[in-house]
């Protein structure tokens, strides 16, 4: 196995998980192959992932030059989102959040550095668990984490005063793609009045989108959910689901905290590459 196919592989198999990171990862697999079929390869791994689709097409423009730009946003990126989402959080305050987002952990880290004191709750992510890695991503660092199962969604958010989550993709609509579950638990927080926030870099927005096609959602395999179901029972194991944009409080990015339809505008003023 080369370099690019391992790091195909790990893509595929979640070990590199979350928009971001995939995104990283792919722009760096075109250091070792760039070839159409490769190419292809890449973006099928994960379909609903537009931040990779976005960057290996800026890369793919002019490799020397985009290459480095690319890297150079990707990892700076997030700290300043940071910087951003970090204010939203108060001394005493609940934080909660679902799966795990590395744009979120990064919020959270700079408010615990900035000496702030505030509670994590976060749901465990069946089938595949991810919000055991934020979790002991927090612990590690010493926030303190409240750990759910996916169905005490409601109890958690109920006692929560802010909710954060990552993003996926976003549409020209400002429909925000997020893991399985998050339009559910998005609901919840609207009905207790919980403001909920959409963390994520604007290269997630999805450009298809604006000529009428729909963010395709990612099913993964029923082995996930469960090894050996008896017969008739048939398993649909969707990875992510579409939020309806007057669920979102905001959506915080590099460009600042906008409602969905301002979001759009904003990255068609900062970014119109991702619009040709
Ligand atoms: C992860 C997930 C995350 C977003 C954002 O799903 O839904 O909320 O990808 O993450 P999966 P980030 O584990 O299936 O990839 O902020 O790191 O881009």
């Amino acid at each position: 196995m080369d370099k690019f196919d391992e790091i195909c592989e790990k893509i595929k198999t979640l070990k590199i998980q979350g928009a971001h990171n995939v995104a990283i990862a792919g722009v760096r697999a075109l250091k070792y192959r760039r070839d159409k079929r490769s190419v292809r390869k890449l973006l099928n791994l994960r379909p609903t992932e537009p931040c990779l689709r976005n960057s290996v097409k800026f890369v793919l423009k002019d490799f020397e030059k985009n290459y480095k730009i690319a890297i150079k946003h990707l990892k700076t990126v997030r700290r300043k989102i940071a910087e951003i989402g970090s204010r939203l959080i108060r001394d005493g305050i609940v934080v909660f959040t679902h799966c795990h987002s590395s744009t979120v952990i990064e919020i959270l880290k700079m408010a615990f550095k900035q000496g702030k004191k505030f509670e994590v709750y976060n749901t465990e992510t069946r089938p595949l668990y991810q919000g055991r890695k934020t979790a002991r991503e927090l612990a590690k660092i010493g926030i303190p984490v409240k750990h759910f199962v996916d169905s005490a969604g409601r109890i958690a958010i109920k006692k929560s005063d802010l909710v954060l989550f990552g993003a996926d993709s976003i549409t020209s609509v400002g429909k925000i793609i997020n893991k399985i579950g998050t339009e559910m638990f998005a609901e919840i927080a609207n009905k207790y009045d919980k403001p909920v926030y959409f963390c994520t870099d604007s290269w997630k927005f999805n450009p298809k989108t604006i000529i009428g096609f729909e963010e395709k959602i990612e099913e993964r395999s029923p082995k996930e959910v469960w090894k050996n179901p008896p017969k008739g029972v048939e398993i649909l194991n969707y990875a992510f689901e579409s939020v309806k944009p007057e669920l979102a409080t905001g959506i915080i990015s590099e460009l600042g905290i906008f409602k969905p339809a301002v979001f759009v505008g904003e990255v068609k003023k900062n970014y119109p590459w991702i619009f040709e």
